[in-house]
């Protein structure tokens, strides 16, 4: 969650951060679960596109509102980002 509203912020997108899991609840409505079937948080509603998972979501606003700092057009630079975004999630979070 709070990688997805660091990067929000970081972009400077207008947003509405609707507050749910937790003490929030509200993973297990329709309505939500029809935005991500998994039941989870972090999702993203932007224009037509509805993302989960906050790697993806990453990816998605660097792509669709970063230009080329955050979504460069070298696959090797993006994939020099997207090792260590996907280390810390997989080794480095789990060692934490
Ligand atoms: N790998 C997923 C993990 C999603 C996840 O497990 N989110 C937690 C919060 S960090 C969640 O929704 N927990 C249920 C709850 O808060 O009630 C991601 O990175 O988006």
């Amino acid at each position: 969650m709070q990688k997805v509203m660091w990067l929000v912020r970081e972009l400077g997108l207008d947003h509405q951060h609707v507050q749910a899991g937790g003490d929030f609840g509200g993973l297990d409505d329709p309505a939500f679960l029809n935005l991500n079937p998994h039941g989870r948080v972090p999702v993203v509603e932007d224009a037509e596109a509805v993302v989960w998972e906050s790697h993806a979501i990453l990816r998605y606003l660097a792509a669709r509102h970063g230009g080329a700092d955050w979504w460069p057009e070298n696959p090797a630079a993006r994939a020099e980002a997207d090792g260590w975004m996907d280390w810390s999630q997989t080794a480095l979070q789990r060692t934490f």
